[in-house]
């Protein structure tokens, strides 16, 4: 039997940003590559839906209007999962029936008025706009005394539970630190406290002198496949530069955040040649007005797809009774997309 080593054997890997554990069985994948089979027909979508209730100008579910916006565009979530004037309160018996009431605040955000767009199809400049966006409704919205956390992400693609193809995303904020935000906040916490150092500072930066899962990067940002990564192709982009929260940004890191969203965003469209479903997240530090000296901005990237444009990943069996599972190691995962084109296909 030959020495341990991570694309041989199975072993499980430590997620240091939530202290999860994941198994991974990349002696599976020994098997032959058996290529793309399947491609479905990307259908083409006018740049103007008149049935689609976020393009401009077009009524909502609920009656209200969409003014005719040129850029991004940002409204009230018409149907909110929470709300910001609630009675405070809580349940508790035998501190086993607990609830406790919470107050926040849901909106919408169009990143183009543009109906046929993604975000890897629209241009850097525009994008810029959407970070610019991402960046006034964290401050704006972190400003509300009741609200303490404010998430951004995107739902793309109907296998995400994606009701509508226009480009956007949302943002839930609430009273209490969500639970992968906690998780993760004490992880940064206990990590700064123990060794002095920011942890994705320091993972930054030994992922950088390795060089075995970064996918792209720029001066001020990486995209790179994590050690720890559950789906088969997550990744994260992170700042190469210590900073809490989006509204840490210059100009420039902005402008580069953009680029490299364009960049990997392109890159999965082209690894099996559709418009890629995932959903991404920013996090970023509570807005409790607290100082979080171990908190250090990045996005998730968690998408299912698997072996083609159909065949994904379900987290079931095991994964929901043990742990999660994958067999293609995040060092293969990087490595193909690292061998893809910046060109999107449709344009090559
Ligand atoms: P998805 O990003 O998962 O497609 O969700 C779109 C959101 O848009 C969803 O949260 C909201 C839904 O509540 N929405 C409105 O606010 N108004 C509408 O007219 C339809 C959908
Ligand atoms: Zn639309």
């Amino acid at each position: 039997m030959s020495e341990f080593n991570l694309s041989d054997y199975p072993h499980r890997r430590f997620n240091p940003l939530t202290g999860e554990w994941i198994l991974v069985s990349p002696h599976r994948t020994k098997r032959p590559w058996q290529g793309q089979q399947e491609r479905p027909v990307e259908e083409k979508r006018p740049a103007y839906d008149p049935g689609c209730y976020l393009c401009p100008g077009n009524t909502r579910a609920n009656g209200a209007q969409n003014p005719p916006y040129t850029g991004t565009y940002v409204f009230q979530n018409d149907f909110a999962a929470l709300l910001p004037d609630i009675p405070a309160g809580e349940v508790r018996a035998d501190d086993l029936l607990v609830a406790q009431a919470e107050p926040g605040l849901c909106r919408v955000v169009c990143f183009s008025p543009d109906h046929s767009l993604t975000l890897p199809q629209m241009e850097v400049a525009d994008i810029r706009r959407v970070v610019d966006v991402w960046t006034e409704q964290y401050e704006e919205i972190g400003a509300m005394p009741q609200i303490n956390y404010v998430q951004i992400f995107e739902n793309k693609g109907q296998v995400m539970g994606c009701s509508n193809p226009h480009p956007h995303g949302q943002i839930w904020s609430n009273a209490s630190l969500p639970q992968e935000v906690a998780q993760e906040q004490r992880a940064q916490g206990d990590y700064l406290r123990s060794k002095g150092s920011c942890l994705l500072c320091d993972y930054v930066a030994l992922e950088l002198a390795r060089a075995e899962r970064i996918v792209c990067q720029n001066a001020d940002f990486v995209a790179l496949v994590p050690f720890w990564a559950t789906w088969p192709f997550e990744t994260m982009i992170l700042s190469t530069r210590h900073m809490a929260s989006l509204s840490d940004l210059t100009e420039g890191e902005r402008d580069a955040l953009a680029s490299l969203l364009k960049r990997l965003t392109t890159r999965y469209d082209n690894l099996f040649e559709v418009s890629f479903p995932y959903t991404m997240g920013i996090h970023q530090q509570p807005t409790d007005g607290a100082a979080y000296p171990e908190w250090h901005l990045h996005l998730h990237f968690y998408p299912p797809l698997l072996r083609s444009a159909t065949v994904k990943k379900f987290m079931v069996g095991y994964e929901m009774l043990g742990q999660p599972q994958r067999d293609l190691t995040p060092e293969a995962a990087a490595d193909r997309l690292r061998q893809l084109s910046e060109v999107r296909f449709d344009q090559q």
